[in-house]
């Protein structure tokens, strides 16, 4: 019975109309559907489509950005700010270091992860690794997030592992992205992970979460 609303709220996602969007998932919490399942079969099916368009060269930021905020204000909707995405379910701490202002890319991995159910605590750009450290140990973090652009910022993210060790929180992976760190591995960035894009980050977790890795 509700196919048909769940491929538009795909559609207008895709389209990167929020407001067509949000009236559509609307639609769907009248008709008595969870959260959850609006975030499964209807962002997570928009996201993983939009992963398919960004892994051929009609890359297109603009369109990323607009299906991004379409998903932001579903997810807004979903779950309203301060409320976390459902109580128990994995979080994650994600930030840009100090020295670097970039932060489109720190949020779109961040709305992939909240599209998925993830509860995503982000300290913003330009974040010092103690406040990282400070940020992972208080809300129990799963997983430290870190998203680089310049490659100044390289010796910042080498600094997150023996930090978060120093503290005893040795059991938290660090996982990297954007557009600087991808160019490194793992290991010469210090880190346990190196995503190619948010997708990619998202399917490492996700196997994380499930205890696979
Ligand atoms: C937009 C932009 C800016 C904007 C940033 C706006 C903002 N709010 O972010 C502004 C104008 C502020 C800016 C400033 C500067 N910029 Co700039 N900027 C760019 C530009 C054009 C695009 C970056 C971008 O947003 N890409 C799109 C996003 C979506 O891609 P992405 O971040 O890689 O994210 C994807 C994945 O990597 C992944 N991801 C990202 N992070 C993470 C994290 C995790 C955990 C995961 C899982 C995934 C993930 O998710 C995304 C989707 O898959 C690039 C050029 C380029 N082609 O990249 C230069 C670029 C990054 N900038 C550059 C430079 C040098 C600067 C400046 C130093 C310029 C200056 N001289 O002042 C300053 C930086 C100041 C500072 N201290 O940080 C250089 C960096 C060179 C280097 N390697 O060091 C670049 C490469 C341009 C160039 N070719 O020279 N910049």
């Amino acid at each position: 019975m509700t196919d048909a609303e769940m491929k538009r709220l795909v559609e207008t996602l895709l389209e990167g109309d929020h407001t067509a969007a949000l009236a559509e998932a609307r639609r769907l919490r009248h008709m008595g559907m969870a959260p959850e399942r609006i975030v499964t079969e209807g962002l997570e099916a928009a996201m993983q489509r939009l992963d398919d368009k960004c892994t051929v060269e009609s890359f297109n930021l603009l369109e990323i950005m607009l299906v991004g905020r379409a998903v932001s204000a579903v997810v807004n909707e979903l779950y309203p700010e301060g409320v976390p995405p459902e109580q128990g379910r994995d979080t994650f701490v994600i930030a840009t270091l100090e020295g670097d202002v970039h932060d489109l890319g720190k949020n779109i991995a961040k709305m992939v992860l909240i599209g998925k159910g993830y509860r995503v605590v982000d300290l913003g750009k330009d974040c010092p690794v103690e406040t990282l450290v400070n940020a992972a140990e208080r809300e129990h973090a799963h997983a430290v997030l870190v998203s680089g652009l310049i490659t100044p910022v390289i010796p910042q993210v080498r600094k997150v592992r023996p930090a978060l060790d120093k503290r005893g929180l040795g059991g938290i992976r660090v996982v990297a992205g954007g557009a600087a760190l991808k160019q490194s591995s793992a290991e010469a960035l210090n880190v346990d992970y190196v995503a190619e894009t948010a997708f990619d980050g998202a399917r490492y977790l996700d196997r994380l979460v499930r205890g696979e890795i």
